[in-house]
Protein backbone atom coordinates (compact mmCIF):
# COMPACT_ATOMS: atom_id res chain seq x y z
CA UNK A 1 0.00 0.00 0.00
CA UNK A 2 1.34 3.67 -1.15
CA UNK A 3 2.63 5.91 1.93
CA UNK A 4 1.40 9.34 0.36
CA UNK A 5 4.10 11.89 0.92
CA UNK A 6 3.37 15.87 2.39
CA UNK A 7 3.60 17.22 -0.92
CA UNK A 8 1.39 14.24 -2.50
CA UNK A 9 -1.98 16.26 -0.48
CA UNK A 10 -0.67 19.64 0.06
CA UNK A 11 -2.88 21.13 -2.47
CA UNK A 12 -5.93 19.31 -0.91
CA UNK A 13 -7.48 21.41 1.12
CA UNK A 14 -7.20 24.65 -0.92
CA UNK A 15 -8.73 23.09 -4.12
CA UNK A 16 -11.66 21.22 -2.84
CA UNK A 17 -14.56 23.28 -4.17
CA UNK A 18 -12.56 23.54 -7.83
CA UNK A 19 -12.58 19.53 -7.61
CA UNK A 20 -15.80 18.91 -6.04
CA UNK A 21 -17.15 21.28 -8.95
CA UNK A 22 -14.80 19.37 -11.35
CA UNK A 23 -16.98 15.77 -10.07
CA UNK A 24 -19.93 17.55 -10.42
CA UNK A 25 -19.05 17.69 -13.96
CA UNK A 26 -17.80 14.25 -14.81
CA UNK A 27 -20.34 12.30 -12.59
CA UNK A 28 -23.48 14.96 -12.56
CA UNK A 29 -22.71 14.28 -8.42
CA UNK A 30 -20.54 15.76 -6.28
CA UNK A 31 -18.05 14.41 -3.85
CA UNK A 32 -20.25 13.68 -1.23
CA UNK A 33 -23.19 12.26 -3.74
CA UNK A 34 -20.65 10.12 -5.28
CA UNK A 35 -19.85 8.71 -2.02
CA UNK A 36 -23.61 8.19 -1.03
CA UNK A 37 -23.67 6.36 -4.57
CA UNK A 38 -20.68 4.31 -3.26
CA UNK A 39 -22.71 3.53 0.18
CA UNK A 40 -25.70 3.05 -1.66
CA UNK A 41 -27.47 5.40 0.82
CA UNK A 42 -30.31 8.50 -0.28
CA UNK A 43 -27.86 11.77 -0.48
CA UNK A 44 -30.62 13.77 1.03
CA UNK A 45 -30.86 11.23 4.15
CA UNK A 46 -27.34 11.24 4.38
CA UNK A 47 -27.15 15.07 4.75
CA UNK A 48 -29.32 15.85 7.31
CA UNK A 49 -27.19 13.21 9.52
CA UNK A 50 -23.19 15.38 9.10
CA UNK A 51 -25.14 17.71 10.99
CA UNK A 52 -23.59 17.57 14.48
CA UNK A 53 -21.55 14.55 13.28
CA UNK A 54 -18.43 14.96 15.14
CA UNK A 55 -15.58 13.30 14.05
CA UNK A 56 -12.26 13.77 15.66
CA UNK A 57 -9.15 12.57 13.69
CA UNK A 58 -6.73 11.34 15.99
CA UNK A 59 -3.03 11.78 14.92
CA UNK A 60 -1.02 8.42 15.12
CA UNK A 61 3.08 8.34 15.67
CA UNK A 62 3.54 4.54 15.52
CA UNK A 63 5.79 3.03 12.51
CA UNK A 64 7.24 5.39 10.42
CA UNK A 65 4.98 8.08 12.26
CA UNK A 66 2.64 11.11 11.32
CA UNK A 67 2.65 12.52 8.08
CA UNK A 68 2.80 16.47 8.45
CA UNK A 69 -0.82 17.72 6.81
CA UNK A 70 -2.52 14.25 7.29
CA UNK A 71 -4.56 14.82 9.88
CA UNK A 72 -5.66 18.50 8.56
CA UNK A 73 -5.94 17.77 5.20
CA UNK A 74 -8.55 14.80 6.41
CA UNK A 75 -10.54 17.26 8.61
CA UNK A 76 -10.44 19.53 5.92
CA UNK A 77 -12.46 17.36 3.85
CA UNK A 78 -14.64 16.22 6.12
CA UNK A 79 -15.96 19.66 6.99
CA UNK A 80 -15.77 20.36 3.68
CA UNK A 81 -18.28 17.65 3.17
CA UNK A 82 -20.96 19.05 6.03
CA UNK A 83 -19.31 16.67 9.19
CA UNK A 84 -18.21 18.76 12.53
CA UNK A 85 -14.44 17.13 12.40
CA UNK A 86 -11.34 18.57 14.00
CA UNK A 87 -7.80 17.32 14.94
CA UNK A 88 -7.83 16.01 18.09
CA UNK A 89 -4.89 17.69 20.72
CA UNK A 90 -3.96 14.60 21.72
CA UNK A 91 -2.37 11.85 19.72
CA UNK A 92 -2.41 7.79 19.79
CA UNK A 93 -3.80 6.64 22.83
CA UNK A 94 -4.44 9.72 24.73
CA UNK A 95 -6.29 11.05 21.53
CA UNK A 96 -8.34 8.11 21.28
CA UNK A 97 -9.72 8.15 24.97
CA UNK A 98 -10.21 11.84 24.52
CA UNK A 99 -12.04 11.23 21.74
CA UNK A 100 -14.42 8.98 24.04
CA UNK A 101 -14.57 11.00 26.46
CA UNK A 102 -16.07 14.33 24.66
CA UNK A 103 -18.91 12.15 22.92
CA UNK A 104 -17.55 12.25 19.58
CA UNK A 105 -19.56 10.45 17.13
CA UNK A 106 -17.22 8.78 15.27
CA UNK A 107 -12.96 9.00 15.05
CA UNK A 108 -10.65 8.32 11.72
CA UNK A 109 -6.90 7.44 12.00
CA UNK A 110 -4.25 5.99 10.19
CA UNK A 111 -1.24 3.76 11.18
CA UNK A 112 1.28 2.37 8.33
CA UNK A 113 -0.97 -0.79 8.18
CA UNK A 114 -4.76 0.47 8.00
CA UNK A 115 -6.43 3.99 7.76
CA UNK A 116 -9.82 3.83 9.47
CA UNK A 117 -13.08 5.63 10.74
CA UNK A 118 -14.61 3.87 13.34
CA UNK A 119 -18.36 4.93 14.34
CA UNK A 120 -17.72 5.46 18.45
CA UNK A 121 -21.67 4.43 18.61
CA UNK A 122 -22.26 1.38 16.87
CA UNK A 123 -18.60 0.02 15.92
CA UNK A 124 -18.86 0.23 12.52
CA UNK A 125 -15.47 0.66 10.56
CA UNK A 126 -14.83 1.86 7.55
CA UNK A 127 -11.41 0.79 6.04
CA UNK A 128 -10.39 3.29 3.53
CA UNK A 129 -8.47 0.86 0.87
CA UNK A 130 -12.35 -1.08 0.75
CA UNK A 131 -14.26 1.84 0.21
CA UNK A 132 -11.46 3.82 -2.12
CA UNK A 133 -12.19 0.84 -4.29
CA UNK A 134 -15.91 0.75 -4.30
CA UNK A 135 -15.84 4.44 -4.85
CA UNK A 136 -13.67 4.95 -7.69
CA UNK A 137 -15.97 2.19 -9.05
CA UNK A 138 -19.05 4.22 -8.55
CA UNK A 139 -17.47 7.33 -9.89
CA UNK A 140 -16.83 5.21 -13.52
CA UNK A 141 -20.03 3.75 -13.35
CA UNK A 142 -21.40 7.34 -13.38
CA UNK A 143 -18.69 9.14 -15.61
CA UNK A 144 -20.13 6.16 -18.30
CA UNK A 145 -24.01 5.74 -17.09
CA UNK A 146 -23.59 2.36 -16.01
CA UNK A 147 -21.01 -0.07 -16.82
CA UNK A 148 -24.25 -3.21 -16.68
CA UNK A 149 -23.00 -5.77 -18.76
CA UNK A 150 -20.14 -4.01 -19.63
CA UNK A 151 -16.12 -5.63 -19.86
CA UNK A 152 -14.12 -2.81 -17.28
CA UNK A 153 -10.35 -3.50 -16.92
CA UNK A 154 -9.00 -3.88 -13.01
CA UNK A 155 -5.29 -2.70 -13.22
CA UNK A 156 -3.56 -4.22 -10.29
CA UNK A 157 -4.88 -7.34 -8.29
CA UNK A 158 -4.38 -6.28 -4.79
CA UNK A 159 -6.77 -4.87 -2.00
CA UNK A 160 -7.80 -1.84 -3.87
CA UNK A 161 -8.13 -4.06 -6.87
CA UNK A 162 -10.60 -6.34 -5.04
CA UNK A 163 -12.85 -4.29 -3.99
CA UNK A 164 -13.27 -2.10 -7.06
CA UNK A 165 -13.92 -5.82 -8.88
CA UNK A 166 -16.32 -6.70 -6.13
CA UNK A 167 -18.29 -3.33 -6.96
CA UNK A 168 -18.12 -4.09 -10.62
CA UNK A 169 -19.70 -7.67 -10.02
CA UNK A 170 -22.62 -5.28 -7.35
CA UNK A 171 -23.00 -3.08 -10.59
CA UNK A 172 -23.49 -5.98 -13.40
CA UNK A 173 -20.16 -5.01 -15.21
CA UNK A 174 -17.81 -7.89 -15.97
CA UNK A 175 -14.62 -7.05 -14.55
CA UNK A 176 -11.21 -8.18 -16.60
CA UNK A 177 -8.03 -8.73 -14.21
CA UNK A 178 -4.54 -7.37 -15.22
CA UNK A 179 -1.65 -7.67 -12.17
CA UNK A 180 2.13 -7.74 -13.51
CA UNK A 181 2.18 -10.88 -11.35
CA UNK A 182 -0.56 -13.05 -13.16
CA UNK A 183 -0.63 -15.38 -10.17
CA UNK A 184 -2.06 -12.17 -8.18
CA UNK A 185 -4.50 -11.82 -10.88
CA UNK A 186 -5.41 -15.33 -11.09
CA UNK A 187 -5.74 -15.73 -7.09
CA UNK A 188 -8.18 -12.37 -7.08
CA UNK A 189 -10.23 -14.43 -9.61
CA UNK A 190 -10.83 -17.79 -7.68
CA UNK A 191 -12.28 -15.44 -4.89
CA UNK A 192 -14.34 -13.57 -7.30
CA UNK A 193 -15.48 -16.50 -9.44
CA UNK A 194 -18.09 -17.97 -6.80
CA UNK A 195 -19.84 -14.58 -6.23
CA UNK A 196 -22.78 -13.45 -8.10
CA UNK A 197 -22.10 -12.58 -11.76
CA UNK A 198 -18.34 -14.25 -11.00
CA UNK A 199 -18.86 -16.00 -14.34
CA UNK A 200 -18.00 -13.25 -16.05
CA UNK A 201 -14.76 -12.29 -14.47
CA UNK A 202 -12.09 -12.55 -16.57
CA UNK A 203 -8.34 -12.92 -16.47
CA UNK A 204 -5.66 -10.87 -18.67
CA UNK A 205 -2.02 -11.39 -19.14
CA UNK A 206 -1.59 -9.34 -22.14
CA UNK A 207 -2.01 -5.31 -20.99
CA UNK A 208 -1.57 -3.77 -24.80
CA UNK A 209 -4.56 -6.60 -26.05
CA UNK A 210 -6.52 -5.48 -22.97
CA UNK A 211 -6.08 -1.16 -23.00
CA UNK A 212 -6.80 -1.82 -26.85
CA UNK A 213 -10.42 -3.16 -26.25
CA UNK A 214 -11.71 -2.72 -23.30
CA UNK A 215 -12.12 1.44 -22.92
CA UNK A 216 -13.56 1.24 -19.31
CA UNK A 217 -10.64 0.79 -17.02
CA UNK A 218 -9.87 1.08 -12.49
CA UNK A 219 -6.02 1.59 -12.51
CA UNK A 220 -5.60 0.46 -8.92
CA UNK A 221 -1.57 -0.16 -9.04
CA UNK A 222 0.87 1.72 -6.83
CA UNK A 223 3.17 2.34 -10.18
CA UNK A 224 3.17 5.65 -11.61
CA UNK A 225 2.36 5.96 -15.94
CA UNK A 226 1.32 2.28 -16.31
CA UNK A 227 -1.00 3.14 -19.18
CA UNK A 228 0.67 4.32 -22.12
CA UNK A 229 -0.34 7.54 -23.41
CA UNK A 230 -0.49 6.75 -26.94
CA UNK A 231 -3.59 4.15 -25.40
CA UNK A 232 -5.70 6.97 -23.76
CA UNK A 233 -8.34 7.11 -26.80
CA UNK A 234 -11.14 9.00 -26.66
CA UNK A 235 -13.50 6.04 -25.91
CA UNK A 236 -11.22 5.70 -22.72
CA UNK A 237 -12.98 6.63 -19.49
CA UNK A 238 -10.37 6.07 -16.07
CA UNK A 239 -10.90 5.98 -12.70
CA UNK A 240 -7.18 5.79 -11.20
CA UNK A 241 -7.59 5.65 -7.04
CA UNK A 242 -3.78 4.05 -7.24
CA UNK A 243 -1.19 6.01 -6.35
CA UNK A 244 0.81 7.59 -7.97
CA UNK A 245 -1.41 7.84 -10.72
CA UNK A 246 -0.92 5.26 -13.61
CA UNK A 247 -1.93 8.15 -16.33
CA UNK A 248 1.00 10.68 -16.77
CA UNK A 249 0.79 14.25 -16.82
CA UNK A 250 0.58 14.21 -20.62
CA UNK A 251 -2.30 11.54 -20.71
CA UNK A 252 -4.20 13.55 -18.12
CA UNK A 253 -4.47 16.34 -20.20
CA UNK A 254 -5.34 14.46 -22.91
CA UNK A 255 -8.20 12.78 -21.68
CA UNK A 256 -9.38 15.59 -19.00
CA UNK A 257 -12.78 14.85 -17.84
CA UNK A 258 -12.18 11.24 -18.84
CA UNK A 259 -10.00 10.34 -15.65
CA UNK A 260 -10.90 10.41 -12.27
CA UNK A 261 -8.16 10.64 -9.78
CA UNK A 262 -7.00 11.61 -6.11
CA UNK A 263 -4.83 10.81 -3.74
CA UNK A 264 -7.66 11.22 -0.08
CA UNK A 265 -10.46 12.89 -1.38
CA UNK A 266 -13.09 10.20 -2.68
CA UNK A 267 -11.96 7.50 -0.33
CA UNK A 268 -11.95 9.87 3.09
CA UNK A 269 -15.98 10.88 1.75
CA UNK A 270 -17.05 7.78 1.06
CA UNK A 271 -15.68 6.39 4.71
CA UNK A 272 -17.35 9.51 6.33
CA UNK A 273 -20.75 8.63 4.93
CA UNK A 274 -20.16 4.99 5.20
CA UNK A 275 -20.25 5.70 9.29
CA UNK A 276 -23.32 7.47 9.27
O1 LIG B 1 -1.31 9.96 11.65
C1 LIG B 1 -0.50 10.14 10.71
O2 LIG B 1 -0.19 11.26 10.25
C2 LIG B 1 0.15 8.92 10.10
N1 LIG B 1 0.23 7.80 11.05
C3 LIG B 1 -0.67 8.55 8.83
C4 LIG B 1 -0.03 7.36 8.09
C5 LIG B 1 -0.85 7.00 6.84
C6 LIG B 1 -0.17 5.86 6.06
N2 LIG B 1 -1.04 5.42 4.97
C7 LIG B 1 -1.07 6.10 3.80
O3 LIG B 1 -0.33 7.04 3.56
C8 LIG B 1 -2.14 5.71 2.80
N3 LIG B 1 -2.39 4.29 2.84
C9 LIG B 1 -3.41 6.49 3.16
C10 LIG B 1 -4.53 6.29 2.16
C11 LIG B 1 -4.13 6.70 0.76
C12 LIG B 1 -5.35 6.82 -0.15
N4 LIG B 1 -5.85 5.55 -0.54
Amino acid sequence: MTRLKTSDISHINRSLASYDQALIGQTGRSMFGIACHAAGTDEQAARAKTDGFTVRVIPVTSGLGVISRFSETVCAILAFLGFDASVSKQTDVAGLALAFEEGAAAVMMADDRRFVGINLKNRTVADNTVLTGRVFVSALSLMAGGLENKPVLVMGCGPVGESSARRLLDLGARPCLYDIRPDTARALHRVLAPLPGGDTVRVETELSRALSAIPFIVEATPAADTIPDHRLTDQVRIAAPGVPSGVSHTGARMIGARLIHDKLELGTAAMAVSLL
